[in-house]
């Protein structure tokens, strides 16, 4: 079946989860939404994949999964074979689409944005803007100065951000137009090219290249893929469609002896693109999307390179650079020198040093995790669960570290062959210090810090507060440190430079936080990092089995331009363990 492969747990849980967004929209019955969310979580945390379920036993074998009953069981059975739910469609079509966008803002949700819909009828999130403009909101129970705030706040944010998407997202429906494309008879190669395969951490939309004996039914194949909205145009050799995700998809057929040109060209960067351009002028040949030609634009002469990247660098005397390099940030240079960083690869990860159990919010046991992250191929892991005083139950306390300590110890004896360390992600609290005391920082083996409240301080309070945490003698690793939230939550504002230098000064890492929602350092904060002489670490921040991939996370750490030497998760077991040791002075 066609569909099957581009089915995952997540997929489907993403389904359900939106069923219950809608079903709460309409102030539906509470149990019934509950179920929904219940099903969605269990999936995301199912170590088996419902394909595989589904496949040894049927709509029966999906009702193991826990909260599965006989209804959401058949609708698991359409998803599985036919690729969606016509409940789900339908429903969808029930709700204004902008409710969606005003539902992804931060602090809205599902509830509030209900209480909007019905009570000033907004439709999407110029409405809201209105409603708080117009001060409706202020005195209204539920909506606190500070929450109005949030909301203003998380409105502009979303604004600056409007038409872009989360990575992962576009990695997903790139890869299924690349699955569709290379199974057309006659297709020679398809590829994305743009800001995806630059690895960055937003795409505005995806670019595809492809070339084969016959472009017609390339394009017919492409208009014709599952989830798509809309088509927006459709030629001889371009097409372009927008999925049910919003994101578009831009496909151009290109001949098969000039894609080497077409690919560096829809690569990008529009800057680096500019920059070869005028290093082709200075040497007297011209370069666009058909390859490198002898003379000028207008009296072009002999066709030198077009066929595959390298011969295009090679024609303006470059070496081939990887495409996470090409944003114009002194590539050219370093290329011209020999001097091009050999960045960091996801083969050269042999440790991951952040991830939750369901000792505090992770929906996979220790042991689970242990398992799942040695079948990754791993040497050694640290379970860090949150040791924090935000409106979470569970986690690490000083009162019960040693009850931690013993489960991390059981997991060791459970899962052999991979070296479990017992950490912790310790809040930093607003003036810097840490939720956990001393002497239960000691007993933990790796300790992260990091920022999860109080994201509004002013910048040199921000400042002090990180300069004090990663200071701190017991603290090994900064995570996630501006605790931006992609397309959600800026940045906070800190003197950078000041962090980094007293992290370099305390041999305390810092973290690219490797989860697609955060990307955490940024590439241009983790560059500043290593510049400063830290170390990194890439940490997948996983709370499931499958959260463990780090593959977006060594994208921003290629883009700050990182080698496998200067990250504390690529060390082999033994030199990680030496400098563990050394590094906190
Ligand atoms: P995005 O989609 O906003 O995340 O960013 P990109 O980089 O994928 O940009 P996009 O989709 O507009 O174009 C893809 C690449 O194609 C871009 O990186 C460079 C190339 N390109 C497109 N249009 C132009 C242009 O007008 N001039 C130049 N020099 N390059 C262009
Ligand atoms: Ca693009
Ligand atoms: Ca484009
Ligand atoms: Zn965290």
């Amino acid at each position: 079946m066609d569909r099957m492969e581009d089915m995952s747990n997540s997929s489907a849980a993403a389904a359900l989860q939106t069923i219950a967004k809608i079903l709460t929209l309409q102030e539906e019955n509470p149990f019934k939404i509950r179920a929904y969310e219940r099903v969605a979580q269990a999936l995301e945390g199912h170590a088996e994949e419902i394909e595989s379920i589904y496949a040894r036993g049927g709509v029966k074998a999906l009702r193991e999964v826990p909260g599965v009953g006989e209804d959401i069981a058949l609708k698991l059975e359409e998803f599985i074979t036919t690729g969606k739910i016509v409940y789900l469609e339908k429903k969808r079509a029930e709700v204004p689409a902008g409710l969606f966008d005003v539902m992804e803002i931060p602090g809205m949700g599902p509830k509030k944005t209900a209480f909007l819909w019905k009570t000033f009828t907004v439709t999407g999130i110029e409405d809201v803007e209105k409603v708080v403009a117009a001060g409706k909101l202020d005195g209204l129970k539920g909506w606190g100065e500070k929450s109005i705030e949030n909301l203003k706040r998380g409105i502009e944010v979303r604004k600056s951000h409007a038409g872009r998407f989360l990575r992962d997202i576009a990695l997903h429906e790139a890869e299924r137009v690349l699955r569709v494309l290379r199974k057309v008879k006659g297709c020679e190669r398809a590829e994305y090219a743009g800001s995806l395969r630059r690895g960055k951490e937003t795409v505005g939309d995806i670019d595809v290249l492809a070339c084969g004996s016959d472009a017609e039914a390339l394009i017919e194949a492409f208009v014709a893929m599952g989830d798509i909205a809309d088509v927006l145009a459709k030629g001889d050799t371009r097409a372009a469609v927008r999925f049910e995700s919003g994101l578009q998809c831009d496909l151009r057929v290109v001949p098969a002896e000039s894609f080497g040109a077409a690919l560096q060209y829809f690569t990008g960067s529009k800057e680096h693109n500019v920059r070869l351009r005028q290093r082709g002028i200075e040497r007297g040949v011209t370069i666009n999307e058909y390859g490198v030609h002898k003379g000028s634009a207008e009296i072009k002469g002999e066709l030198l390179a077009s066929e595959t990247e390298e011969d295009v660098y090679a024609a303006v005397g470059l070496p081939w650079i990887p495409p996470t390099l090409r944003e114009n940030r002194g590539e050219f240079d370093a290329a011209a020198e020999g001097a091009l960083p050999i960045v960091v690869e996801e083969r050269d990860l042999r440790g991951d040093l952040h991830m939750h159990s369901t000792f505090s919010d992770g929906a996979a046991t220790m042991v689970e995790m242990a398992r799942a992250a040695k079948d990754a191929g791993l040497e050694y892991i640290a379970i860090t669960d949150h040791a924090s005083p935000m409106g979470m139950v569970r986690g690490i306390k000083d009162a019960n570290v040693d009850e931690y300590l013993a489960a991390v110890d059981e997991a060791r004896a459970a899962v052999p062959g991979i070296h479990i360390l017992a950490g912790a992600e310790v809040d930093i609290l607003q003036d810097g210090s840490l939720y956990l005391h001393d002497d239960t920082l000691a007993k933990l083996a790796w300790v992260t810090a990091s920022i999860h409240g109080y994201f509004a301080l002013s910048k040199e309070e921000q400042t002090a507060r990180l300069v004090k945490a990663v200071s701190h003698p017991l603290v090994h690793c900064l995570s996630h440190p501006s605790a931006r939230e992609l397309l959600r939550r800026d940045p906070i504002d800190a003197d950078w430079d000041a962090v980094f230098a007293a992290a370099a000064e305390h041999g305390t890492a810092i973290e690219i936080n490797a989860s697609p929602q955060r990307l955490d350092a940024s590439d241009v904060l983790a560059r500043r990092a290593k510049e400063y002489g830290c170390m990194l670490t890439i940490g997948s921040d996983a709370h499931t089995m499958q959260g463990l991939s780090k593959i977006h996370g060594v994208a921003t750490a290629q883009r700050a331009w990182l080698t496998k030497g200067d990250v504390v998760t690529c060390l082999e077991r033994d030199v990680f363990q030496k400098w563990l040791l050394h590094a906190k002075k």
